[in-house]
Protein backbone atom coordinates (compact mmCIF):
# COMPACT_ATOMS: atom_id res chain seq x y z
CA UNK A 1 0.00 0.00 0.00
CA UNK A 2 1.07 3.15 -0.63
CA UNK A 3 1.42 5.97 1.93
CA UNK A 4 0.39 9.59 1.71
CA UNK A 5 3.05 11.80 2.56
CA UNK A 6 0.82 13.52 5.22
CA UNK A 7 -0.06 9.75 6.67
CA UNK A 8 3.68 9.81 7.78
CA UNK A 9 4.09 12.98 9.11
CA UNK A 10 3.31 14.14 12.21
CA UNK A 11 -0.59 16.13 12.47
CA UNK A 12 1.33 19.08 13.84
CA UNK A 13 2.97 19.95 10.83
CA UNK A 14 0.40 19.58 8.27
CA UNK A 15 -3.62 20.32 8.34
CA UNK A 16 -6.29 19.61 6.18
CA UNK A 17 -6.53 22.92 3.99
CA UNK A 18 -11.11 22.37 3.97
CA UNK A 19 -11.10 21.74 8.03
CA UNK A 20 -8.50 24.85 8.03
CA UNK A 21 -10.30 26.69 6.50
CA UNK A 22 -13.24 25.91 8.72
CA UNK A 23 -11.42 26.95 11.63
CA UNK A 24 -12.22 30.61 10.98
CA UNK A 25 -11.13 33.47 8.69
CA UNK A 26 -7.88 34.44 10.94
CA UNK A 27 -6.58 31.33 10.47
CA UNK A 28 -7.37 31.07 6.60
CA UNK A 29 -4.63 34.05 5.94
CA UNK A 30 -1.52 31.79 7.89
CA UNK A 31 0.81 30.77 5.39
CA UNK A 32 0.90 27.12 7.36
CA UNK A 33 -2.14 25.90 4.63
CA UNK A 34 -1.80 22.15 3.56
CA UNK A 35 -2.16 20.56 0.27
CA UNK A 36 -2.89 16.90 0.55
CA UNK A 37 -3.32 14.91 -2.69
CA UNK A 38 -4.05 11.53 -3.05
CA UNK A 39 -1.64 8.30 -3.21
CA UNK A 40 -0.50 7.32 -6.99
CA UNK A 41 0.86 4.11 -8.48
CA UNK A 42 3.16 6.09 -10.15
CA UNK A 43 5.10 6.67 -7.36
CA UNK A 44 8.49 5.27 -6.68
CA UNK A 45 8.83 3.63 -3.44
CA UNK A 46 12.08 4.98 -2.69
CA UNK A 47 12.33 7.75 -0.13
CA UNK A 48 12.08 10.94 -0.76
CA UNK A 49 15.12 14.07 -0.69
CA UNK A 50 14.64 16.32 2.91
CA UNK A 51 12.62 19.30 2.19
CA UNK A 52 15.50 20.97 2.86
CA UNK A 53 17.57 19.33 0.29
CA UNK A 54 14.73 19.99 -2.40
CA UNK A 55 14.26 23.57 -1.69
CA UNK A 56 18.63 24.59 -1.00
CA UNK A 57 19.73 23.10 -4.25
CA UNK A 58 18.16 24.49 -7.11
CA UNK A 59 18.40 25.45 -11.10
CA UNK A 60 16.26 28.56 -11.61
CA UNK A 61 18.14 31.06 -14.03
CA UNK A 62 15.26 34.10 -13.64
CA UNK A 63 16.89 34.28 -9.63
CA UNK A 64 20.51 33.27 -10.59
CA UNK A 65 22.49 30.43 -12.13
CA UNK A 66 24.03 29.56 -8.32
CA UNK A 67 22.10 26.30 -6.74
CA UNK A 68 21.32 28.30 -4.04
CA UNK A 69 20.50 31.48 -5.33
CA UNK A 70 16.68 30.44 -6.25
CA UNK A 71 16.37 29.87 -2.41
CA UNK A 72 18.12 33.22 -1.60
CA UNK A 73 16.10 35.21 -3.92
CA UNK A 74 12.75 33.83 -4.85
CA UNK A 75 10.59 35.27 -2.16
CA UNK A 76 10.82 38.73 -4.03
CA UNK A 77 8.44 36.82 -6.24
CA UNK A 78 4.71 37.73 -5.85
CA UNK A 79 2.84 34.56 -6.72
CA UNK A 80 -0.47 36.08 -6.08
CA UNK A 81 -2.87 36.86 -8.16
CA UNK A 82 -1.77 34.42 -10.77
CA UNK A 83 -3.47 33.45 -13.63
CA UNK A 84 -2.43 31.41 -17.03
CA UNK A 85 -3.10 32.19 -20.39
CA UNK A 86 -4.77 28.71 -22.33
CA UNK A 87 -4.24 29.74 -25.88
CA UNK A 88 -3.79 28.45 -29.38
CA UNK A 89 -5.62 25.53 -30.72
CA UNK A 90 -8.36 25.18 -28.12
CA UNK A 91 -11.70 25.43 -28.16
CA UNK A 92 -12.16 27.62 -25.12
CA UNK A 93 -8.84 29.80 -24.62
CA UNK A 94 -8.61 31.96 -22.10
CA UNK A 95 -7.67 33.26 -18.60
CA UNK A 96 -7.56 30.59 -15.96
CA UNK A 97 -6.61 30.37 -12.05
CA UNK A 98 -5.28 28.07 -9.96
CA UNK A 99 -8.70 27.08 -8.83
CA UNK A 100 -9.67 25.92 -12.47
CA UNK A 101 -6.58 23.87 -13.63
CA UNK A 102 -5.41 22.47 -10.45
CA UNK A 103 -8.58 21.66 -8.49
CA UNK A 104 -7.85 20.92 -4.61
CA UNK A 105 -10.07 17.87 -4.54
CA UNK A 106 -8.20 16.36 -7.84
CA UNK A 107 -4.97 16.74 -6.19
CA UNK A 108 -2.36 13.79 -6.18
CA UNK A 109 0.83 13.42 -4.65
CA UNK A 110 3.43 12.21 -7.40
CA UNK A 111 6.79 10.82 -5.37
CA UNK A 112 8.97 11.47 -9.17
CA UNK A 113 12.89 10.74 -9.66
CA UNK A 114 13.96 13.99 -10.94
CA UNK A 115 17.29 13.89 -13.41
CA UNK A 116 18.68 17.01 -14.27
CA UNK A 117 20.91 16.93 -17.42
CA UNK A 118 23.84 18.12 -14.82
CA UNK A 119 23.73 14.65 -13.73
CA UNK A 120 22.55 15.30 -10.09
CA UNK A 121 19.12 14.11 -8.96
CA UNK A 122 16.62 13.83 -6.07
CA UNK A 123 13.49 12.48 -5.14
CA UNK A 124 10.83 14.83 -5.13
CA UNK A 125 6.89 14.29 -3.51
CA UNK A 126 5.35 16.40 -5.57
CA UNK A 127 1.62 17.38 -5.46
CA UNK A 128 -0.45 17.86 -8.73
CA UNK A 129 -2.68 17.31 -11.32
CA UNK A 130 -2.03 15.19 -15.09
CA UNK A 131 -1.57 17.85 -17.75
CA UNK A 132 -4.12 16.16 -19.43
CA UNK A 133 -6.90 17.28 -17.38
CA UNK A 134 -7.12 20.69 -18.22
CA UNK A 135 -6.07 20.29 -21.98
CA UNK A 136 -9.32 18.34 -21.46
CA UNK A 137 -11.14 20.75 -19.80
CA UNK A 138 -10.14 23.37 -22.44
CA UNK A 139 -10.83 20.66 -25.36
CA UNK A 140 -7.56 20.72 -27.49
CA UNK A 141 -8.09 20.68 -31.44
CA UNK A 142 -7.19 17.84 -33.77
CA UNK A 143 -5.14 20.14 -35.28
CA UNK A 144 -2.80 20.75 -32.25
CA UNK A 145 0.76 18.71 -31.99
CA UNK A 146 2.94 20.52 -29.58
CA UNK A 147 2.14 22.06 -26.27
CA UNK A 148 4.37 25.08 -25.13
CA UNK A 149 4.66 26.89 -22.11
CA UNK A 150 6.14 29.80 -20.76
CA UNK A 151 7.56 31.45 -17.31
CA UNK A 152 6.62 34.46 -16.02
CA UNK A 153 8.67 37.65 -17.81
CA UNK A 154 9.25 39.83 -14.39
CA UNK A 155 12.33 41.48 -13.81
CA UNK A 156 11.97 43.38 -10.75
CA UNK A 157 11.13 40.87 -9.35
CA UNK A 158 12.82 37.98 -10.95
CA UNK A 159 16.23 39.30 -10.77
CA UNK A 160 18.43 37.04 -12.97
CA UNK A 161 16.27 38.90 -15.74
CA UNK A 162 18.32 41.48 -15.57
CA UNK A 163 21.01 39.97 -17.91
CA UNK A 164 20.76 38.10 -20.78
CA UNK A 165 21.59 34.88 -19.24
CA UNK A 166 18.75 32.91 -21.35
CA UNK A 167 16.56 34.22 -23.75
CA UNK A 168 13.73 35.52 -21.67
CA UNK A 169 11.05 34.28 -20.94
CA UNK A 170 11.71 30.66 -20.25
CA UNK A 171 10.26 28.36 -22.51
CA UNK A 172 9.72 24.73 -23.12
CA UNK A 173 8.02 22.28 -24.95
CA UNK A 174 6.17 18.89 -25.50
CA UNK A 175 4.59 17.01 -28.31
CA UNK A 176 1.00 16.43 -27.21
CA UNK A 177 1.59 13.04 -26.88
CA UNK A 178 3.88 13.34 -24.28
CA UNK A 179 1.78 15.94 -22.52
CA UNK A 180 -0.90 13.86 -22.38
CA UNK A 181 0.88 10.85 -21.05
CA UNK A 182 -0.07 10.20 -17.43
CA UNK A 183 3.27 10.83 -15.64
CA UNK A 184 3.07 14.38 -16.88
CA UNK A 185 1.82 16.93 -14.11
CA UNK A 186 1.24 19.90 -13.47
CA UNK A 187 2.77 20.66 -9.90
CA UNK A 188 1.17 23.11 -7.38
CA UNK A 189 2.95 21.23 -4.26
CA UNK A 190 5.82 19.48 -2.80
CA UNK A 191 5.91 17.46 1.02
CA UNK A 192 2.01 18.79 1.69
CA UNK A 193 2.85 21.96 0.84
CA UNK A 194 2.14 24.53 -1.46
CA UNK A 195 5.13 24.70 -4.04
CA UNK A 196 7.77 26.83 -2.28
CA UNK A 197 9.00 29.57 -4.74
CA UNK A 198 11.99 28.25 -5.83
CA UNK A 199 10.78 25.76 -7.03
CA UNK A 200 8.48 26.91 -8.98
CA UNK A 201 5.20 28.68 -7.30
CA UNK A 202 2.42 28.41 -7.82
CA UNK A 203 2.77 26.29 -10.66
CA UNK A 204 5.37 24.21 -12.84
CA UNK A 205 5.60 21.32 -14.75
CA UNK A 206 7.09 18.01 -14.30
CA UNK A 207 8.07 15.40 -16.60
CA UNK A 208 9.82 12.89 -15.17
CA UNK A 209 11.45 10.57 -17.47
CA UNK A 210 13.25 13.84 -19.34
CA UNK A 211 16.21 15.72 -18.11
CA UNK A 212 14.92 18.54 -15.84
CA UNK A 213 15.19 21.59 -17.67
CA UNK A 214 12.07 20.45 -19.36
CA UNK A 215 10.22 21.01 -15.93
CA UNK A 216 9.46 24.44 -16.79
CA UNK A 217 8.61 26.82 -13.63
CA UNK A 218 6.17 29.47 -12.95
CA UNK A 219 4.11 28.93 -15.84
CA UNK A 220 2.01 32.12 -17.09
CA UNK A 221 1.14 30.41 -20.85
CA UNK A 222 -0.10 27.59 -22.09
CA UNK A 223 -0.37 27.62 -25.74
CA UNK A 224 -1.26 24.56 -28.29
CA UNK A 225 0.04 24.29 -31.56
CA UNK A 226 1.11 22.59 -34.76
CA UNK A 227 4.71 23.14 -35.43
CA UNK A 228 7.65 22.33 -32.95
CA UNK A 229 7.80 25.39 -30.40
CA UNK A 230 11.07 27.69 -29.59
CA UNK A 231 12.41 25.80 -26.31
CA UNK A 232 14.89 27.75 -24.29
CA UNK A 233 17.75 25.27 -23.97
CA UNK A 234 17.37 23.71 -27.76
CA UNK A 235 17.81 27.02 -28.95
CA UNK A 236 20.51 28.36 -26.64
CA UNK A 237 22.82 25.26 -27.77
CA UNK A 238 21.40 22.44 -30.06
CA UNK A 239 23.99 20.04 -30.08
CA UNK A 240 24.17 20.03 -26.30
CA UNK A 241 20.10 19.92 -25.18
CA UNK A 242 17.61 18.68 -27.91
CA UNK A 243 14.05 19.16 -27.85
CA UNK A 244 13.32 15.86 -26.44
CA UNK A 245 15.86 15.95 -23.48
CA UNK A 246 14.80 11.89 -22.45
CA UNK A 247 16.90 10.88 -20.02
CA UNK A 248 19.36 8.61 -21.87
CA UNK A 249 22.70 6.79 -20.12
CA UNK A 250 23.52 6.14 -23.40
CA UNK A 251 23.71 9.54 -25.14
CA UNK A 252 26.26 11.50 -23.52
CA UNK A 253 26.38 15.04 -23.28
CA UNK A 254 29.13 16.41 -25.89
CA UNK A 255 30.82 17.60 -22.27
CA UNK A 256 30.05 15.02 -19.69
CA UNK A 257 29.28 11.25 -19.48
CA UNK A 258 25.13 10.59 -18.89
CA UNK A 259 25.98 7.07 -17.66
CA UNK A 260 25.68 7.63 -13.90
CA UNK A 261 24.06 10.58 -11.56
CA UNK A 262 24.71 11.77 -8.36
CA UNK A 263 22.32 11.30 -5.62
CA UNK A 264 21.81 14.81 -4.10
CA UNK A 265 21.99 14.25 -0.07
CA UNK A 266 23.59 10.57 -0.38
CA UNK A 267 26.41 12.56 1.32
CA UNK A 268 30.22 12.64 0.64
CA UNK A 269 30.29 9.26 0.23
CA UNK A 270 27.45 8.28 -1.30
CA UNK A 271 28.56 7.62 -4.47
CA UNK A 272 27.13 7.78 -8.09
CA UNK A 273 24.30 5.64 -9.24
CA UNK A 274 23.77 4.68 -12.27
CA UNK A 275 21.23 6.92 -14.81
CA UNK A 276 18.55 4.95 -16.36
CA UNK A 277 17.13 4.66 -19.64
CA UNK A 278 13.59 7.22 -19.36
CA UNK A 279 15.08 8.10 -16.13
CA UNK A 280 13.11 4.41 -15.14
CA UNK A 281 9.75 5.00 -16.85
CA UNK A 282 10.52 3.63 -19.68
CA UNK A 283 7.32 0.67 -18.95
CA UNK A 284 5.12 4.28 -19.21
CA UNK A 285 7.29 6.25 -22.24
CA UNK A 286 9.20 4.00 -24.38
CA UNK A 287 6.08 3.40 -27.01
CA UNK A 288 6.26 6.97 -27.55
CA UNK A 289 9.72 7.03 -28.96
CA UNK A 290 8.98 3.74 -31.04
CA UNK A 291 10.78 3.14 -34.55
CA UNK A 292 12.96 7.11 -33.29
CA UNK A 293 17.04 7.13 -33.57
CA UNK A 294 17.62 8.46 -29.98
CA UNK A 295 20.67 9.54 -30.65
CA UNK A 296 19.82 11.84 -33.29
CA UNK A 297 16.34 12.81 -31.60
CA UNK A 298 17.96 13.42 -28.03
N1 LIG B 1 11.59 28.87 -15.55
C1 LIG B 1 12.55 27.98 -15.28
N2 LIG B 1 12.23 26.69 -15.12
C2 LIG B 1 13.19 25.78 -14.84
C3 LIG B 1 14.54 26.16 -14.73
C4 LIG B 1 14.86 27.55 -14.90
O1 LIG B 1 16.02 27.97 -14.82
N3 LIG B 1 13.84 28.41 -15.15
N4 LIG B 1 15.52 25.20 -14.48
C5 LIG B 1 15.19 23.81 -14.88
C6 LIG B 1 16.18 22.84 -14.44
S1 LIG B 1 17.66 22.82 -15.28
C7 LIG B 1 15.91 21.90 -13.48
S2 LIG B 1 17.02 20.66 -13.12
C8 LIG B 1 14.65 21.96 -12.69
C9 LIG B 1 14.97 22.03 -11.21
O2 LIG B 1 13.81 21.96 -10.43
P1 LIG B 1 13.92 22.11 -8.86
O3 LIG B 1 14.78 23.30 -8.56
O4 LIG B 1 12.51 22.30 -8.37
O5 LIG B 1 14.53 20.84 -8.34
O6 LIG B 1 13.84 23.11 -13.01
C10 LIG B 1 13.80 23.41 -14.41
N5 LIG B 1 12.83 24.46 -14.64
MO1 LIG C 1 18.57 20.81 -14.85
Amino acid sequence: MKLNWSDVTPKSSWLNRRSFLAAGAALAASPALGLTGKPSSFSTDAEPNSLKDITNYNNFYEFGTGKEDPARYASALTTDPWSVEIDGMVDRPGSYGLEDIAPENDLEERIYRLRCVEAWSMIIPWIGVPLSSILGKVGVQPSAKYVSFETLFRPEEMRGQKRPILDWPYREALRLDEAMNPLTILATGLYSEPLPNQNGAPLRLVVPWKYGFKSIKSIVRITLTDKQPFATWNALQPSEYGFYANVNPEVDHPRWSQATERKIGAGLFGGRQETQMFNGYGEQVASLYAGMDLTKNY
